[in-house]
């Protein structure tokens, strides 16, 4: 009870914009007369924060029906409700994130565009299961810029993990295969491979990040691997467009949201969810490796639309 208290604390203040967007306009439209506009106005609430438009329909439909079957148009419990269906339209995160038997070490390759935060969610997680008590080694898989391996390099030294690199240029097919064995020779629990950020238009480099993952799946023995990608939850609606075309190059098993704290369009999470029936898994709010928040659809919800704790 106590530790779920302080990780509903961490979401509500992770997502503080996200809330003070929604709680103060739904806390005015709920304390007036409901007014024939009522369900208009919710809507345009729950759109502002890019809940997705065919979400907030599906919501408002919903709530519709649940007043009509209550016989009224005052159903008293109309925050609750949405607060419920929302967590509820989150797909169950599977229990694939548990380390496979050793040697084999637990894989996890983290894709996305340029910038989006995917060097920084590397160290977070790195961080994260270190302190869980497992053994995790690095792949800095963006050879693309010397700065990309350095800045790898830096967040290994801090964590005191290691990390593999090879020259700038190299290939990160190459350095992802080095992370893996590296890995299962030395008994590593969990292997994070970075890689370059890369635009979802551009063809080829999108054929490189399927090489990456057929190459690591194959060191691996075929066993399964997360293939994450990291989300900027600040630029809206183009995160759907980000997940569809790096879904066709690789089999994304879920979703970072990165930056929630920056923005006040968090439902982001919501809508994209729906849309490719992927699991969000973590939500990343700060620049800190202790800033990254494992998904909870309950409290996510709670934490953006109910005002009381
Ligand atoms: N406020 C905030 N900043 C973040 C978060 N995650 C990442 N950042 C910042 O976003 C910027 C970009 O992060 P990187 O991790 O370098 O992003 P990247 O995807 O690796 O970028 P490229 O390698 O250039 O494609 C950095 O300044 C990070 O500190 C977050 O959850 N919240
Ligand atoms: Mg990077």
């Amino acid at each position: 009870m106590r530790l779920e208290m302080s990780l509903f604390q961490k979401f509500t203040d992770g997502l503080k914009k996200t809330r003070a967007n929604l709680t103060e306009k739904l806390d005015a439209l709920f304390k007036k007369d409901r007014s024939s506009n009522f369900h208009q106005e919710l809507e345009a609430i729950l759109l502002t924060a890019d809940m997705g438009p065919k979400m907030v329909a599906s919501l408002i439909a919903d709530l519709k029906e649940r007043e009509k079957s209550a016989h009224t148009d005052q159903f008293p419990d109309a925050k609750s409700f949405i607060v419920d269906q929302i967590a509820k339209s989150f797909p169950a995160i599977p229990a694939t994130w548990e380390s496979p038997e050793p040697p084999s070490p637990l894989v996890i390759l983290v894709v996305g565009i340029n910038g989006a935060g995917k060097t920084t969610t590397v160290a977070k997680l790195a961080a994260r299961f270190k302190n869980e008590g497992k053994s995790v080694i690095l792949g800095a898989g963006d050879t693309f810029r010397a700065a990309a391996i350095k800045q790898l390099e830096l967040w290994g030294e801090k964590l005191s993990i290691p990390v593999v690199h090879q020259k700038e240029g190299s290939d990160p097919a190459s350095v992802a295969f080095d992370t893996v064995k590296a890995a299962i020779a030395r008994k590593i629990d969990v292997a994070i491979i970075d890689t370059a950020g890369r635009l979802q238009t551009k063809n080829n480099l999108m054929n490189e990040l399927s090489k990456i993952h057929r190459l690591v799946i194959r060191e691996i023995g075929g066993n399964p691997i997360e293939t994450l990608i990291v989300l900027d939850a600040t630029i809206g609606q183009n995160a759907i467009s980000q997940v569809k075309h790096f879904k066709e190059s690789v089999p994304l098993t879920g979703m970072i949201l990165s930056k929630m704290d920056g923005t006040s369009r968090g439902g982001i999470a919501v809508g994209l969810a729906r849309e490719f029936n992927l699991p969000v898994r973590f939500i990343g709010v700060g620049e800190q490796s202790s800033d990254l928040l494992p998904f909870d659809p309950n409290l996510f919800a709670r934490s953006i639309l109910q005002t009381e704790s």
